[in-house]
């Protein structure tokens, strides 16, 4: 993926995150994709779906064509879900050493948490209805409608373990390893962003072959 680059009707990853662009740089094609650098309005709310649909239509305002929004948090069960839609906020004031220490005070082990990741794609185009756990089509009165992409992976916070990654990464546990002990292909593999990543990947091969008359035989896979 070519970072800000914009051109024709390429799909755009939007994130001002280097770490997400990694990770989806070694899942989805780059002749199909590039990331391009906005950082959209984050709106208040309690989950990541409301922030994805919105970040979205305001992304796909600004690109003019079809655009990827990636909106993740960490979920601690024993906090009722906190820092959720407000990891980011929590990492830039706290940090994450401190969220593990104060996890590690108050929570008995084991400290279990989720992340998940939702994807918004709109490209100001009909999109098919659509309603479950994973997928979902926000149609909304003016603004075009935005297809939905949940991942989850559940695990446990850790004291800090590994390099790679990024953010949460070095505290979150999943079937012994920390994300943060995983080089990106790895955490694809099990991540809530690589799940959504995959979903993303076998829904739009269908609608860019549908919609764009392009088709790509290794459009999207590794
Ligand atoms: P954009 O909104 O520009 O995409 P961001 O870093 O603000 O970038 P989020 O709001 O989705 O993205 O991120 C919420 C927080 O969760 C932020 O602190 C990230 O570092 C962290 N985070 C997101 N995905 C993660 C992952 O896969 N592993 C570890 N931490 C992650």
């Amino acid at each position: 993926m070519v970072a800000g680059s914009v051109s024709g009707d390429t799909l755009r990853y939007v994130t001002t995150n280097s770490g997400k662009v990694h990770e989806a740089q070694s899942y989805l094609d780059s002749d199909v994709v590039e990331s391009l650098s906005y950082d959209y309005t984050e709106i208040q709310a309690t989950s990541l779906r409301p922030i994805a649909t919105t970040g979205a239509h305001e992304a796909y305002q600004y690109a003019g064509s079809p655009v990827l929004v990636d909106d993740a948090g960490l979920f601690i069960d024993g906090f009722d879900g906190f820092p959720g839609p407000y990891s980011a906020f929590a990492e830039n004031t706290l940090g994450i050493e401190t969220i593990q220490r104060v996890a590690e005070t108050e929570l008995d082990a084991p400290r279990s948490a989720s992340f998940r990741c939702v994807l918004g794609y709109c490209d100001g185009e009909a999109i098919e209805s659509s309603t479950n756990e994973y997928t979902d089509t926000i149609i909304g009165s003016d603004a075009p409608p935005v297809k939905l992409f949940t991942g989850e992976v559940s695990g446990q916070i850790v004291s800090p373990r590994g390099d790679g990654g990024f953010g949460y990464d070095p505290i979150f546990e999943h079937n012994g390893m920390t994300l943060a002990e995983r080089d990106a292909a790895d955490k694809n593999d099990i991540s809530h962003r690589g799940r959504a990543l995959k979903s993303f990947a076998e829904w739009f091969q269908t609608r860019w072959f549908i919609n764009m008359h392009v088709w790509k035989s290794s459009l999207f896979w590794r």
